[in-house]
């Protein structure tokens, strides 16, 4: 149990490169006969898939996922034809029309204002083309394409492609088809890793290059989006999820403890609970351990990782101090477990999401809350947003400016050309004040 201090330094992000698991070495030992470092693994694949393509694309997915897919692009007639049982069929309906409705919300548009000295103005474009990345691996993450995917399609954009890790036998999650085909997503490629980012940001022979790639990833996806960063738009890169729970002695141990589960399932998840009440703060360990335990297998193991090894326990002096404690680390998810817990909101400075009350819990937001669920992590929500209807949109400067503006600015604006050195933006300006012929 962490205070003062000691909870300080545990909850300010220090920003250190995450050491690298020895299985990661292992594994990049089996695979490329040496033992690279993730990134140095990334940097041969994204090497490889510039310069061969579609077959560097086939040599890793066969090598890392065990999989031949001699047509990366999955056949049309697969997404048409996706099936799941009618009630999934449905949830996925709402989350994607609670999605929409809620990005529809967002004030995304430009401006311009005429005035007699001429127009000024933003214009707002979406991006043409958007590579959405769904991770494979354990469970199918349906949500992320729809928490992607659609506020994307709500910016404008009109090509959205999918690439995601192919199952054995190369077949993609129905759950995802579906989605994809609700969506009106254009294509699904059958690619995963780093090997599907450099796809997307290079090109292929078969995989037209993005504009931008969004969505989330394991830990060589996330190298793979720095490392082409600049060539391509990157969205974020997120790591590791986390949620703060900030609670007090009003709240329910039961529903601290499962919010604190549902995210401990998460891959490296970590859950943090800051609460002014030493009561509350025991009787969630009780409860924590009893969920746990009645959490069926696999489960119980990933949760039971991410308690044990990342679970921090903050006992605060005061809800003031535990609100200075949660803006330092400001979590992506700040879920707000307090008697009158509205009253604290203007107190939130940093978090990707705040979760207001009992009925607001986070894995009600992971899938149908409205809001995006990829939110910062890692603490960049100091200067980071959740994924919203401007990461799919460019802004456009509009100038068009008549003489009054001109003779009223330009002297200024020749003056500081010449302080910088300019002499040709000076003139610029001025052969258009001299003749007096600007218009
Ligand atoms: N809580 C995760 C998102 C997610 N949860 C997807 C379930 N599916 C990161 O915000
Ligand atoms: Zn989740």
């Amino acid at each position: 149990i962490l205070t003062g201090d000691a909870a300080r330094a545990a909850l300010k992000r220090t920003f250190a490169d995450n050491p690298v698991p020895e299985s990661v070495l292992q594994r990049s030992a089996a695979l490329f006969g040496e033992r690279l470092s993730p990134q140095q693994a990334v940097d041969r694949i994204l090497a490889d898939v510039r310069e061969r393509g579609d077959a560097a694309l086939r040599h890793w997915t066969q090598l890392i996922d065990g999989v031949d897919i001699d047509v990366v692009q999955l056949p049309a007639h697969l997404i048409e034809s996706a099936r799941v049982e009618p009630d999934l069929h449905e949830a996925i309906l709402v989350a994607i029309a609670r999605v929409r409705a809620f990005h529809e919300k967002q004030p995304a548009g430009g401006w311009i204002e005429h005035t007699e000295g001429g127009a000024l103005g933003q214009l707002v474009r979406p991006l043409e083309r958007l590579g959405v990345y769904v991770p494979g691996g354990l469970a199918p993450l349906v949500s992320s394409l729809i928490h992607t995917a659609v506020p994307a399609v709500v910016a404008g954009v009109r090509e959205i492609v999918v690439a995601t890790p192919p199952g054995q036998g190369g077949q993609v999650h129905p759950a995802i088809l579906v989605a994809a085909r609700e969506i009106g997503v254009e294509a699904v490629y059958r690619v995963g890793g780093a090997q599907a980012i450099a796809a997307l940001a290079y090109g292929t022979e078969s995989i037209a290059a993005v504009d931008k790639i969004a969505g989330p990833g394991n830990q060589f996806v996330v190298l793979a989006k720095r490392a082409v960063y600049g060539s391509v738009g990157i969205e974020s890169l997120p790591g590791p999820t986390e949620t703060l729970v900030l609670a007090d002695d009003g709240a329910d141990a039961r529903f601290v403890a499962a919010d604190l589960l549902a995210q401990a399932e998460h891959n490296g998840a970590e859950p943090v609970l800051v609460t002014d009440s030493r009561e509350l703060l025991i009787e969630v360990e009780r409860e924590l351990a009893r969920q746990l335990e009645n959490l069926p297998e696999p489960n119980r193991s990933w949760a039971r990782d991410s308690v044990m090894t990342r679970f921090k326990i903050v006992l605060a002096g005061d809800l003031d101090e535990a609100f200075e404690l949660a803006n330092l680390y400001a979590p992506e998810h700040l879920c707000l477990l307090l008697q009158d817990a509205w009253s604290y909101v203007g107190k939130v400075r940093r978090a990707g999401g705040i979760f207001v009350g009992e009925a607001s819990m986070e894995a009600l937001g992971d899938y149908a809350a409205g809001p995006s669920h990829v939110m910062p992590t890692g603490g960049t929500a100091r200067f980071l947003s959740p994924v919203n209807v401007r990461d799919f949109q460019n802004i456009i400067s509009l100038i068009g400016l008549n003489e009054v503006t001109l003779r009223e600015v330009g002297p200024h604006a020749a003056r500081l050309a010449r302080a910088e050195g300019l002499e040709a933006h000076a003139r610029a300006i001025e052969i258009r004040l001299q003749d007096g012929k600007a218009h």
